[in-house]
């Protein structure tokens, strides 16, 4: 369809074949370390896998790597991310892998092909996540979905509602400006930025503020959840668009944005994606 890139943390996850779905004594597993691809044959049965693992509880001679690959690629569906060559609505999605380790298919459609692509899609829309194989639309369903697989959820179900009010309030502030960066009467336009750097930006963002200083730091809780990620991206597309001194007065925003763009999966991610504009 698209440009499609591949992208693994080395050796941390294994990458789901489609020969792991052929029932074989023998498996072959792809693994990606840096950009070179291996593949590793398990000639081993699980059975006896299985009753090695076992064995470790008394004699702690248990292949760990063999055996932890093996079950991660069995749990690990395929993963491909259709969306534009852009950072826009699957953004936070790609944070999630990185962050999570996952392999995936990092598929941009160029804007001449999207046309004939769009009836295709679930809702004519992207960013679509194909689990493999079903295409499954709504950027924050699917990121919601794989933060929950991955850990980047909350502790419980409450810190896990708390990250969908932040992801839905920032979606209705970003909505504003969308609008405001779409409007092309550019006397509209500005009547637009008027009002929200001085009423619906400053609204927002100090609420946002004060949750984050009240929770050191993060969006929820005391630890990486998938909001901190829709945060870090919004706040780069916001300073991208007001300029960096537009979080001068929201030092714990600011300092979100940062602790997470520090964090060495996201760093790695940040190093390697494809540069574009938003
Ligand atoms: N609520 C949807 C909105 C998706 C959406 O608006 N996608 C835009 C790109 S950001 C799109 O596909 N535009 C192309 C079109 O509508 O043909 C989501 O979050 O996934």
């Amino acid at each position: 369809m698209g440009e499609a890139t591949r992208f693994a943390t080395p050796g941390a996850r294994a990458t789901p074949s489609r020969e792991r779905q052929v029932e074989s004594k023998e498996r072959r597993q792809n693994l990606w370390i840096g950009s070179h691809e291996f593949t590793v044959v398990f000639s081993l049965s699980r059975a006896l896998l299985e009753c090695l693992s076992s064995f470790t509880l008394v004699f702690d001679c248990r292949p760990k790597s063999a055996w932890n690959l093996l079950r991660m690629a069995e749990e690990q569906p395929s993963y491909k991310l259709i969306y534009f060559n852009a950072r826009g609505r699957a953004e936070h999605i790609r944070y999630i892998f990185a962050h999570a380790g996952v392999d995936y298919i990092d598929e941009r459609i160029p804007k001449e092909r999207w046309p004939e692509i769009k009836k295709s899609m679930p809702y004519g829309m992207l960013p679509v996540l194909e689990i493999d194989g079903n295409p499954i639309a709504q950027s924050n369903a699917v990121a919601r979905f794989l933060a929950r697989k991955y850990g980047l959820a909350g502790e419980n179900e409450w810190e896990s509602m708390l990250c969908d009010v932040l992801v839905d309030t920032l979606s209705d502030l970003k909505l504003v400006l969308f609008q405001y960066r779409t409007e092309e009467d550019i006397f509209k336009k500005e009547e637009k930025k008027v009002k929200l750097l001085k009423e619906t930006i400053p609204f927002y963002l100090n609420k946002f503020e004060q949750t984050i200083v009240k929770n050191g730091g993060y969006a929820v809780g005391t630890r990486t959840t998938w909001a901190d990620f829709v945060f870090a991206v919004a706040l780069e597309n916001f300073e991208q668009i007001f300029g960096t001194s537009a979080l001068d007065n929201y030092p714990g925003l600011r300092g979100l944005k940062q602790r997470v763009h520090e964090i060495p999966t996201i760093v790695d991610w940040l190093a390697k994606r494809p540069q574009t504009d938003f």
